[in-house]
């Protein structure tokens, strides 16, 4: 099937014609977003006559990326503060025509002005942690992509504002350390591709690169060799792409080179990078996900929730102004549940950035529904102290919003049909923290199935209950990592527990957990007086999240009343029946959804179930003949 005609290709930019749309005129500023207005009015009216204007302009009062819609079908006006601001405002004017709105009143200015995808795809065309396929940008070895595709796929990104991507994978080989030298010419004409659309490109760059690609004896950031070997390679790099974002670095960092095996400082490996980039406006983004890798699971007194704080705070203010810390949202690693990390809004004289994850790495590898936008709900709305929450960007400093991306070469996108609906949660959230999961999965469904209730009501609780059903057949109360190990999908619980990623859930025939509190680890102290407090009393630590702060017998007494042990029975017998209760919703929608989304679906579902009822066994088990505490309610546990 030709891929373009496929259900999912146009995501939420579906070609549906709206009949109670009257027919548009175009007037203002020509260019670019007048030509995508042209023709996503055709896409909605399918190109239906009528005389209601739509007006294209600049306005001066505005800042560059905001815009404002008014008017009504008796005329519209569309000023952007620039052209991405313009082009902003007819994605914005699309989208609420596709939903049915008739008045307009708007003003929308992005919370931050970096909202940014990470793609971790490698030259050979593998994408790492990907679930969607091939890279888009990449394959055997060389720069490689489909131009249309990759148009589509821009035009995706900028109808929910995304400015930034990354193309290449953090974890920089030679071939892709390469690309800052013997690639330009290529990645330019990708960046062309980007370009009109608002988007600007990242390269992920080898910290090693003065040694690996310039042949120089070090990569020491404090040798002044080193420090011109970087100035001439990022001129070099700014000749072809003028207008690159930046690099992102990771360094020190699962086996990746860095400063520290140099003896330096983390701040000194950022600033020679940043030096070189300062010239032409580019920023280092540079990754804080430093720990010890290679722990002996012996160590009780080391805890990776903790290395990132450790290696980073003592540094605020040692960084130049153009790198931009990138903190994981969680001190983990994408786990289902985690705190936020403490490194978050922590530093006042350093710039920050919060990464997500859009694939979903320890989330079900979009073979398992998994709503993110109802985490990141709760990441936003986590304090950072008494008065201020994650959402207040500006406030706490984050001045970035980035995600690994879930896009790759599948026809749809996203591999999961419905995992479409994270990266426009990604989008809508980056832009607005303060948009709730509920109001931006109603829009997603909306866009990309319509409105009618019988399915919309349904998919909408269903996507947003795929959350709570994920983690409850999950790793319990937030102690996260009972997954396979190496590629994460699936139960394994003590997978993790004998090895040296630092991953500990200590469960022995008594209790489980690690005392993450000023008893134990004191991790609680990185955080806010205000967080601290709260975390370090069982009392005021939200239930959820116990296991991530606290060691709890198998007996102890939740808030309901239950014990946790029965809890974890529980939980994972409910998880399995809410799958099953996905698969009935799927069925009962069916009718109203074309066949080729009904099915893929379906059959991704099927695999849910599977999976659910794997991690239903092996925890229930596991924890059955650890402790020897039978189910109360007499269920089969093997
Ligand atoms: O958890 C790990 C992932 C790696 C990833 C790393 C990171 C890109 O399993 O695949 O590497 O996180 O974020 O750097």
């Amino acid at each position: 099937m030709d891929k373009n005609n496929q259900f999912g290709y146009h995501a939420w930019l579906q070609p549906r014609v709206i009949e109670s749309l009257p027919g548009f005129t175009l007037s203002g500023l020509e260019g670019f977003a007048y030509d995508e207005c042209k023709k996503g009015i055709a896409r909605l009216t399918g190109g239906k006559p009528g005389n209601t204007n739509i007006e294209l302009s600049i306005s001066d009062t505005l800042t560059h990326e905001a815009y404002t819609i008014t008017g009504s079908f008796d005329g519209i006006s569309i000023a952007g503060g620039g052209e991405s601001g313009l082009l902003y405002g007819v994605y914005g004017l699309l989208a609420r025509l596709s939903q049915g709105q008739t008045q307009f009143d708007v003003t929308e200015k992005p919370a931050t002005s970096r909202r940014i995808l990470n793609h971790w795809d490698n030259i050979d065309g593998s994408v790492e942690r990907g679930y969607s396929g091939k890279s888009l940008f990449f394959k055997d070895g060389q720069i490689a992509y489909d131009p249309e595709r990759l148009h589509d796929y821009a035009r995706l990104l900028a109808s929910i504002g995304i400015n930034q991507i990354c193309i290449n994978n953090v974890n920089v080989y030679f071939q892709s350390a390469q690309l800052i030298t013997q690639k330009l010419p290529d990645v330019a004409r990708i960046a062309d591709i980007f370009r009109p659309f608002g988007i600007k490109l990242i390269i992920s760059v080898h910290f090693e690169s003065p040694a690996l690609l310039g042949g120089l004896e070090t990569s020491d950031p404090l040798d002044e060799d080193v420090a011109n070997w970087w100035k001439q390679a990022t001129a070099e790099v700014y000749k072809h792409i003028p207008d690159l974002a930046g690099f992102l670095i990771k360094a020190d960092s699962e086996f990746r080179a860095g400063p520290m095996s140099l003896g330096r400082t983390q701040a000194e490996g950022a600033n020679v990078i940043a030096k070189a980039l300062k010239p032409f406006g580019g920023m280092a983004y540079w990754r804080c996900f430093v720990y010890n890798c290679m722990q002996d699971w012996r160590d009780t007194v080391t805890d990776r929730p903790k290395a990132a704080y450790n290696y980073f705070k003592p540094l605020d203010g040692d960084f130049d102004d153009n790198v931009m810390l990138q903190i994981k949202h969680g001190p983990s690693d994408f786990q289902v549940r985690e705190p936020n990390s403490p490194l978050l809004g922590a530093m006042d004289n350093t710039r920050q950035g919060m990464e997500l994850q859009v694939t979903q790495e320890y989330t079900g590898q979009q073979k398992d529904l998994y709503a993110l936008a109802v985490q990141w709900e709760e990441i936003f709305e986590h304090p950072v102290t008494s008065t201020s929450k994650t959402r207040d960007l500006v406030g706490n400093k984050i001045e970035a919003v980035v995600a690994v991306a879930n896009t790759g070469s599948d026809a749809n996108w996203t591999g999961h049909l419905l995992a479409q609906a994270n990266l426009y949660a990604f989008g809508k959230m980056a832009w607005d923290p303060t948009l709730t999961a509920a109001q931006v999965t109603k829009e997603w469904v909306a866009l990309t199935f319509g409105t009618n209730p019988q399915l919309f009501d349904p998919m909408v609780d269903m996507i947003l209950s795929s959350r709570a059903v994920y983690e409850k057949y999950n790793a319990p109360l937030g102690i996260g990592w009972m997954v396979n190990i190496n590629h994460h999908y699936g139960p394994s619980v003590d997978g993790y527990e004998y090895m040296k990623w630092g991953t500990y859930h200590r469960a022995d025939t008594k209790a489980i957990g690690v005392d993450r509190t000023s008893a134990g680890t004191g991790l609680t102290a990185q955080y806010h007086p205000y967080v601290r407090d709260m975390y370090e009393d069982k009392k005021t630590c939200p239930e959820e999240i116990m296991l991530y702060f606290h060691r709890l017998p198998y007996n102890y007494r939740l808030k309901s009343g239950q014990t946790l042990i029965q809890y974890i029975y529980d939980t994972h017998f409910e998880g399995v029946d809410d799958v099953k209760g996905f698969i009935q919703t799927w069925e009962s929608i069916k009718e109203h959804m074309p066949i080729d989304a009904y099915t893929p679906v379906r059959q991704r579902l099927d695999a849910q179930l599977k999976n659910a009822e794997e991690w239903r066994d092996v925890v229930n088990s596991y924890f059955y003949r650890k402790t020897g505490i039978a189910d109360e309610k007499g269920r089969k546990i093997y």
